[in-house]
């Protein structure tokens, strides 16, 4: 049922468990809270939500029902619905509503570049000025209720401004991470079909220079041929060394950010929408197919993604918090973009790398902005512990309050070196499960109430009410291992995949009727402890990432060598899972090839999809494991990529079993 993932150890006890601390004014203190509250979020979500919804602005409250779904794809369409009839704006209640309550002068945003030495202080009044400026901008453009924007910009203040000013005008972001390619923005573009786009003119990450606006010049040549145009592109000069002379330009396409975006008045008025309407999209890799646009809307997300923010990461004002993720994931989407700012939250926004120019730079931004609350991802903790303990230990870290992780299982070991060497043995980790589907946390400890088990999620947040399921479909009981399923409705979820409501019940419901399928294993222990074992689907998780394998499979055939491709995870010590591909070349080649063959392959993905792809090994395969229906056998891949050729299993419905013995003639060749 794994696909190859680092797997937790389910035993709990060998690693010890670590009691919650005792914090009186946690937000949540203590298991009785929990219990009273997660109990309550079942028996009576209405009350329990509609409580907490009232802290926000609504300028239209909800009718009775408060909300509705239904998860049987048999019975009805697949619907789900939090706050009917409401109205709110995500801005406002993010930026306007916190001014208004004295926190104008809050620092928002400490930003700190990519070099040293280069930082800059945005309040919360220079940010709502600043999205008002921006969503004027977009106005001009001719951009209005339910029109989408794409937005493709490095983590500088600008980028959360413009998904802000998106949501003050009712339009609808759709955020792509900028190490993307031309490719892959084309295909998003294309999808979305927006009229602006926002990007930057270069970024540096690491010591390297990367023109993002080449890129989306050379995106809109595909979106051309595809049929679509866009009619502006705003360029934020963000070259640094370069002069904007070095830019290539479209004129009456193309506008520097600078200039137009300053000329705006710095207030614009609120677009109130429906609590359903849509606020952003988000591509996501599937399992097979095309990238697919996951779609949130306003109210349940906002209150999902705030509610979360605020007991996971136990906020107070007192607080600075620091999440690592990019804008251009979910992860950036809900606890930089939205969630921090819901709670009027002060954060750090970090442009680099953590180890640039060397291992010592988070922990030195945690000193130099006092961070309290930390939020990263297992491979980045796993790379950081890599350059060993003296990097750490080098910079106080006393600030340091809680510690998060997101986006695969962690492993007990860098779980511990989290919590001893980082945390120096006083900071709670919370390991958070969630998904771009989700929306918000779903399972995951709450800091002052949970006791700690290293490699588990722990337990369900207020309103999440998980389940596991047989193979059959059957629930399972107790201690047991399976799918993970969602039974009901909680307000952050997705609504739907963009322009395709059937592949979003295909992907999530039909399998299942009645529940959400996650896509991901687990098992639950007899504490009722959830221990995230990795995906079932065909989805590689490298270093936080999702990347289906049908894609990268598709973009190395699109090599002129390459006949077919075979793509499963491997273990990866740093990334987590790594991509394993098994390459067959057209007919007529000898194996092995020149050895030049396998870089190219490489730079074909790379520039296809993006080097968060790019191929770890490259397996060559005179022929693959197939079915005599002509189905690739992935179950045997995986067990060569992972070296476990003595449990190939029952191997009798090959069509021909002569192409193991060839394939494993050929590794490391
Ligand atoms: C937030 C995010 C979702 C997939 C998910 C699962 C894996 C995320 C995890 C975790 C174990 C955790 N995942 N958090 N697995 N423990 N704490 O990462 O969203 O990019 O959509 O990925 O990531 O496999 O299904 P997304």
């Amino acid at each position: 049922m794994s696909n190859g993932a680092v797997h937790p150890e389910p035993h709990g006890h060998v690693y010890g468990h670590y009691a919650a601390p005792k914090w009186p004014d946690a937000h949540c203190s203590g298991k009785e809270q929990y219990d009273a509250m997660y109990k309550e979020s079942l028996a009576a979500p209405e009350k329990f939500w509609g409580r907490i919804a009232e802290k926000f602005y609504w300028k239209k409250k909800w009718e009775a029902p408060f909300h509705s779904y239904n998860f049987d794809s048999r019975k009805a369409p697949v619907n789900v619905q939090w706050f009917i009839g409401a109205e709110t704006n995500l801005a406002y209640n993010c930026l306007d509503r916190n001014v208004e309550a004295g926190q104008g002068d809050r620092v928002a945003f400490y930003w700190e570049g990519n070099d040293l030495g280069e930082d800059s202080t945005t309040t919360y009044s220079q940010l709502l000025a600043q999205v008002c400026q921006i969503a004027n901008y977009l106005k001009s453009a001719g951009v209005g209720r339910g029109d989408d924007v794409t937005i493709y910009m490095p983590m500088i203040p600008e980028l959360p401004a413009a998904m802000l000013a998106c949501a003050r005008i009712g339009a609808v972001h759709s955020v792509v991470f900028a190490g993307f390619s031309a490719e892959s923005l084309s295909g998003r573009i294309l999808d979305s079909k927006p009229r602006v786009v926002l990007t930057c003119s270069a970024v540096k990450r690491g010591a390297k220079p990367i023109s993002l606006k080449g890129i989306v010049d050379d995106a809109l040549v595909k979106v051309t041929a595809g049929g679509h145009e866009v009619d502006t592109v705003l360029v934020y000069d963000h070259t640094r060394a370069a002069t904007r002379a070095d830019v290539a330009f479209t004129p009456g396409r193309d506008v520097w950010w600078q200039d137009a975006v300053s000329e705006q008045p710095t207030t614009c008025e609120v677009e109130w929408m429906g609590a359903e309407d849509p606020l952003f999209k988000l591509y996501t890799s599937g399992s097979t197919g095309k990238p697919k646009g996951v779609e949130h809307t306003l109210g349940g997300y906002m209150v999902g993604t705030a509610t979360t923010f605020k007991y996971v990461f136990d906020h107070h004002l007192s607080d600075v918090y620091w999440c690592t993720a990019d804008c251009g994931w979910i992860t950036g989407h809900s606890y930089v973009a939205y969630g921090p700012l819901l709670n009027a939250a002060t954060q750090v926004l970090f442009e680099g790398v953590p180890t640039h120019p060397d291992a010592g730079r988070a922990w030195d931004i945690v000193d130099k902005y006092k961070v309290s609350l930390l939020y990263t991802a297992p491979t980045a903790i796993r790379s950081l512990q890599s350059f060993g303990p003296e990097w750490v230990k080098k910079y106080s870290r006393a600030s340091l309050r809680i510690l998060g992780s997101v986006g695969e299982p962690i492993n007990p070991e860098a779980w511990l070196w989290y919590h001893d060497v980082v945390g120096g043995g006083r900071c709670p980790i919370v390991d958070t499960w969630w998904q771009t589907e989700t929306g918000a946390h779903m399972i995951t400890p709450l800091p002052g109430a949970t006791t700690l088990v290293p490699g588990s999620a722990t337990l369900p947040f207020f309103g999440v009410e998980p389940a596991v399921l047989s193979e059959k479909g059957e629930e399972l009981q107790g201690e047991c291992e399976g799918y993970l399923v969602i039974k009901r409705a909680w307000p952050s979820g997705m609504r739907t995949l963009s322009g395709d409501h059937a592949r979003f019940e295909a992907t999530y419901f039909n399998l299942y009727p009645g529940y959400y399928f996650t896509g991901d294993g687990c098992r639950r222990d007899k504490d009722g402890y959830y221990w995230l074992i990795g995906r079932v689907d065909d989805v590689i998780n490298v270093s936080g990432h999702r990347i289906g394998t049908a894609e990268v499979e598709g973009a190395l055939t699109q090599h002129d060598r390459c006949a077919e491709a075979a793509v499963v995870p491997m273990e990866h010590p740093i990334k987590g899972q790594g991509i394993y591909a098994f390459v067959t070349l057209m007919q007529g080649t000898e194996y092995p090839p020149p050895p030049a063959l396998k870089k190219e392959l490489v730079a074909t993905v790379r520039e296809v999809i993006g080097p968060i792809a790019t191929p770890d090994v490259i397996h060559w395969a005179p022929g693959l494991p197939k079915t005599r229906s002509g189905k690739i056998m992935r179950r045997i891949l995986r067990k060569i990529a992972s070296k476990e050729e003595d449990s190939l299993g029952d191997t009798s419905t090959l069509a021909d079993p002569s192409v193991i013995q060839t394939l494993l003639a050929l590794r490391g060749k």
